[in-house]
């Protein structure tokens, strides 16, 4: 009993990492692309860390092949990537910028040619300002433009990408974005936030319903939600029903109506007082309730929640969106309390048992649906030694954890396919700037060197074994 069992998964099990477009790509001028609204945002003083944007970011865009060929050392067998909207659909609107959709075009045949298969995410969060302009998400158009850009994709790369995800954690684009305000768009609007949740679930249906009119059989198309996992803080009821409350506007609001056609009754209600849902029109719970060919999960961190009255004493959490207002409409009385355990440089608690709670809900929710973990990771302060070397044990550590708990829901039946390290390199946090590491590969910000962590070589050896090797 004193030999560590070693851990395995099947051999068929995809090994992947992932990045975004605004994240990575830079080059945010170039070739007809027009800005964000990551764009406005990050040039918005005070709304990032330091001022930071993604102008340059980490120069993917002309980096691409060096980049490749490095996933092809590690031994991945899967990149998760985004597209840029406003690269290839400049307005939002009309017809595709052929010289943006080449890049893509380029990024996948030398992914294909190192028989790494994309899976390639929509919308990572970078609406095209011309859309916000007129809306944004609240605005029920949007979700119609959004089809538009899905056949527009479709059509471009159905040929070649058998993996799609539509959407990328919506709860980060209608709740940070229009509620708490501190991504973009940065509108603190709770009633526009519970709109922009439905037009983006709508997105989602009407975008897979023209994705899936362009793409040969065989193409799989799937969301990524960053479902989260609550806990309450004690058994008392009234701890409970804080718990559903924010269950309801973080994981029911958008799994409700993609797996299940309808919004679930207690967020109805609880959300009274912010609207009454009349943007909610005849039959759109069909639409959005489209079938899928898999389920993505993005698991970080668990939050851990009570009732006001129950909250006297102990650290409250810093990881429910430190803005203005809470991104949660109609339950701003909620108590978020820092979970136990060690904590990344994000200030996220390190709980591995969320990610086996996670994924053995969404197995009870959508029987038989292939799962895929399409974000997994951590930030930590990492930096070279004198001899150029970068270690990060904590983060071998991290994923050795999840990847032990993930293990242990396969072996509760979870239909677990595939599992993607966020991220493949340092890159643009959001509103952390370049001040938060969650890449395997560290990124010198002078000179944009790459070179991979302990933790890339640690993962290299899961992607070509299927085994974990043990901690260093
Ligand atoms: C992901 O967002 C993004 O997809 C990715 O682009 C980003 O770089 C990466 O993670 C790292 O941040 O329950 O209120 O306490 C994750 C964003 C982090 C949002 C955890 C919800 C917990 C909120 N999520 N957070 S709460």
């Amino acid at each position: 009993m004193t030999e560590p069992m070693s851990v395995s998964f099947p051999p068929a099990f995809v090994w992947g990492a992932a990045t975004s477009a605004y994240q990575i790509e830079g080059a945010a001028a170039e070739d007809g692309r027009t800005p964000s609204i990551w764009d406005t945002f990050s040039h918005t003083p005070g709304r990032t860390a330091g001022g930071d944007h993604g102008d340059v970011a980490i120069d993917h865009y002309h980096r691409y092949r060096d980049d490749v060929a490095m996933m092809a050392e590690l031994g991945l067998a899967s990149y998760r990537f985004s597209v840029s909207w406003s690269r290839v659909q400049p307005t939002g609107r009309g017809p595709a910028v052929q010289r943006g959709l080449d890049f893509y075009r380029r990024l996948v045949d030398e992914l294909l040619s190192h028989g790494i298969k994309p899976a390639l995410t929509l919308y990572h969060w970078d609406l095209p300002q011309e859309l916000e302009d007129a809306g944004g998400w609240p605005e029920r158009e949007t979700a119609y433009r959004f089809a538009e850009y899905a056949a527009l994709l479709g059509q471009a790369l159905g040929d070649r990408v058998e993996q799609w995800i539509t959407l990328n954690e919506p709860w980060c684009s209608a709740f940070l974005g229009y509620c708490s305000g501190v991504h973009a768009p940065g509108r603190t609007d709770p009633e526009a936030s519970l709109r922009a949740a439905h037009h983006l679930n709508l997105a989602h249906g009407l975008g897979t319903t023209a994705l899936r009119a362009t793409l040969p059989a065989g193409a799989s198309v799937a969301v990524s939600l960053n479902s989260q996992v609550i806990r309450p803080l004690s058994q008392d009821p009234a701890d409970l029903e804080a718990a559903q409350r924010i269950d309801d506007l973080a994981n029911g609001v958008f799994h409700g109506p993609i797996l299940h056609g309808a919004y679930p009754e207690t967020l109805i209600k609880a959300t009274r007082s912010v609207t009454d849902w009349a943007f909610v029109q005849q039959g759109d719970l069909v639409l959005t309730h489209q079938p899928l060919d898999a389920l993505g999960l993005n698991y970080y961190t668990p939050a851990l929640v009570s009732a006001a009255e129950n909250a006297p004493s102990g650290p409250l959490a810093d990881n429910h969106g430190s803005g203005a207002r809470a991104p949660w409409p109609g339950a701003d009385d909620v108590t978020f309390h820092q979970p136990p355990g060690e904590r990344t440089s994000m200030g996220w608690a390190v709980d591995p048992t969320g990610l086996h709670d996670l994924v053995m809900r969404y197995t009870r929710e959508a029987p038989g649906l292939p799962l895929y973990i399409t974000e997994n990771g951590a930030a930590y302060d990492d930096e070279p030694d004198a001899e150029g070397r970068v270690h990060d044990p904590e983060r071998i550590a991290y994923l050795h954890g999840h990847l032990t708990a993930l293990r242990r829901a396969v072996d509760d039946g979870a239909e677990v396919r595939g599992y993607y390290l966020w991220s493949l390199m340092d890159n643009f946090e959001w509103a952390y700037g370049y001040e938060k590491r969650f890449g395997a590969v560290h990124v010198d910000y002078e000179t944009l060197a790459r070179t991979p962590k302990s933790s890339a070589h640690w993962y290299s050896r899961v992607a070509r074994t299927g085994t974990l090797p043990p901690l260093p």
